[in-house]
């Protein structure tokens, strides 16, 4: 049995050196793990507690919301509420974004969140998790608008990852590094078991929906060729490959053994009026922040994801992110096309 630090003594340790913090976020953290808990709580008893299927509607992108979704979203919103350190909320799940409502106070802070991401994988129970990013308030706290939330990625507080596997983990940045919590289910709080992880330079395994290959730019078909022609192409080595279609627990491998993630440019995207999959704001901006954090890369292809303007709430943009040495590389063939 763990007698280790808990993620709650981790925060107040690490905040104890900032000098004029008031305890505010620390106090947010604490709020957005215990949302998390009940998250981990909820996907583990699945179908034993009726959350499985979908909820019969639509999120403002058009996806199918599953029951879990809804509910996961309701549970974010009430454990992060009332205690005042928040000025408002914005979710993948809705389409604008939630104010404090007046009856509580409202604080600096906003909280951007995926509730339930990979959420394809639930009704088969393969791992999915939370993504969440914490930001500054920009204007003022009393009527937070959308604007508010549309600062570059390198404005971002902290940013972590709750991921739903075989074990519940607990992955967070407040700029000064990354480290992984695990949840001991039997006294309902996060051990550290994973301090300052760090992301290997080099790698030999990269993820990709590779179904979506025709509609890819050239340097990302040649990356990827250049991968599956393994030790007789270019590369002159075999790669591995991996694709779980939940970026958590994707993030999550590259985090402990290396490798690339891309959900890449995508003409079929781009007929829609967007050039990638995945939301800047919900998980682009807080896994990139992760990435770097623990040594890594993260770009759209042509620039640095951290330093993407936002224009909308929910804006979609290329992801590529991983291991230093490839991402640099995936870098260079955008910049020679
Ligand atoms: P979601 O937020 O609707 O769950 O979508 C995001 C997920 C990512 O976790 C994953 O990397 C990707 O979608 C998988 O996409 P695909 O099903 O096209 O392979
Ligand atoms: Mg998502």
């Amino acid at each position: 049995m763990h007698n280790g630090t808990t993620i709650t003594q981790f925060i107040i340790e690490e905040q104890r050196h900032i000098a004029g913090a008031t305890g505010d976020f620390t106090s947010l953290l604490n709020d957005v793990v215990t949302a998390c808990k009940v998250l981990s709580n909820m996907v583990n008893h699945g179908a034993l507690v009726g959350v499985l299927g979908s909820a019969g509607t639509e999120n403002v992108q058009g996806e199918t919301q599953k029951k879990l979704d809804v509910l996961s979203n309701e549970v974010f919103i009430q454990s992060n509420e009332w205690a005042g350190h928040l000025a408002a909320m914005a979710s993948e799940e809705m389409d604008e974004i939630y104010p404090i409502p007046a009856k509580y106070p409202r604080g600096k802070y906003l909280l951007t969140f995926d509730p339930l991401d990979g959420s394809s994988n639930i009704d088969v129970n393969v791992s999915v998790g939370t993504i969440f990013s914490i930001l500054r308030v920009s204007g003022g706290v009393e009527e937070p608008t959308e604007r508010d939330f549309l600062q570059a990625g390198v404005q971002q507080v902290a940013a972590g990852y709750a991921l739903y596997g075989p074990s519940t983990m607990m992955v967070l940045t407040t700029g000064n590094g990354v480290n992984g919590f695990t949840l001991d289910q039997n006294i309902g709080e996060f051990i550290l078991t994973h301090p300052n992880m760090t992301i290997p330079a080099d790698t030999r395994e990269f993820a990709i929906n590779v179904s979506n290959m025709r509609f890819w730019e050239e340097p990302v078909k040649r990356y990827v060729q250049e991968c599956l022609d393994g030790e007789e192409g270019p590369r002159g080595e075999d790669f591995n490959m991996r694709w779980i279609a939940s970026m958590v627990a994707e993030v999550h491998r590259i985090l402990t053994r290396g490798g690339v993630f891309m959900y890449p440019f995508d003409s079929k995207m781009q007929a829609k009026g967007q050039g990638g999959k995945l939301r800047l704001l919900y998980e682009a901006n807080p896994m990139s922040m992760i990435v770097e954090q623990a040594g890594g890369g993260a770009i759209t292809g042509r620039e640095r994801i951290l330093d993407v303007q936002p224009e909308s709430l929910h804006q979609r943009v290329p992801v590529i992110l991983g291991s230093k040495n490839e991402v640099e590389r995936i870098l260079g063939y955008h910049e020679q096309a």
